[in-house]
């Protein structure tokens, strides 16, 4: 098996201070937020940014300036912006952090989808094709996040036309609109190309059985704030590290080794830093 990437979603575009006061605003709070995750041993920080009142934002500069905090105290982490944002951005909106010179990763989500009482986050067919084809010109690797099989569909669809690049790196978001089971799980892991390479994140109370089930099955792991903002069943997590910190403890005690950056990027076909 691999060495196991664990990608740290630190911030989310959802999440509040109200629901937890440790959810990171600010550039600072942001880059406290990566490094606790980077020094428990997450290799890939997902980023979204806010402005300091904690309103989503996909403003370029915002993006920069958080990038180049995080880059001052986790000099090699990779750093993995979303062009999700929030739901009812724009396309254009949503693809400035792709702008970014030195962008190695970033989401490309494959589906439209519910996002909780009357949210709808859209991705056309067009949507998703524009922003694959942007990522290539641009030397982006997408992480395509996954909320339903159809999703893997349209990207094994799509990357046949050559608008995603293979080897494809999946993460199966479950909890959100398909169901947090270890079956779908299995099911959507049986359904993407071999030579592909998937990452699992369990939304809320999901968050580490899915992770556990995915460790034992060879996958990668994704925690945080943006995902799950509970440590416990009603006890608040205090850092996006302390949720890294028990993935590794599943990881070393089911015998699976913790990659570095450069490892993880070794497994995703990323060049590897000096
Ligand atoms: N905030 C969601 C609407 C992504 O990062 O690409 C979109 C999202 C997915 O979080
Ligand atoms: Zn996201």
């Amino acid at each position: 098996m691999d060495k196991l990437i664990i990608t740290a979603a630190i911030s989310g575009a959802e999440v509040t201070k109200e629901n937890n006061p440790a959810v990171p605003y600010t550039v600072e709070e942001i880059a406290r937020e990566a490094e606790s995750a980077y020094q428990a041993g997450a290799s890939i920080i997902h980023l979204h940014v806010r402005k300091d009142d904690g309103t989503p934002t996909q403003d370029k500069q915002r993006f920069q300036e958080c990038i180049d905090a995080i880059r001052q105290r986790c000099p090699d982490v990779i750093i993995q912006p979303s062009t999700g944002g929030a739901v009812g951005m724009t396309d254009l909106e949503r693809l400035q952090p792709t702008e970014i010179e030195g962008t190695e990763m970033a989401t490309l989500d494959c589906g439209t989808l519910n996002f909780g009482g009357d949210e709808i986050f859209i991705n056309s067919e067009n949507t998703i094709k524009n922003f694959g084809k942007i990522m290539i010109e641009r030397g982006i690797k997408p992480e395509i996040e996954v909320f339903d099989k159809g999703m893997v569909d349209y990207a094994i669809r799509f990357a046949k036309q050559g608008f995603i690049k293979e080897p494809m790196h999946f993460d199966f978001v479950l909890g959100v609109q398909m169901a947090a089971t270890a079956r779908d799980l299995v099911y959507m892991v049986h359904s993407i190309p071999p030579g592909s390479t998937w990452t699992a994140a369990g939304v809320g109370r999901h968050e580490t059985p899915i992770g556990a089930i995915a460790i034992a099955m060879g996958g990668h792991v994704r925690v945080g704030f943006e995902d799950n903002i509970y440590y416990s069943r009603g006890v608040l997590a205090q850092s996006n590290g302390q949720l890294v910190e028990r993935m590794v403890r599943i990881a070393h005690e089911l015998g699976r080794e913790v990659a570095t950056p450069n490892e993880a990027r070794k497994i995703l076909g990323l060049e590897v830093k000096e």
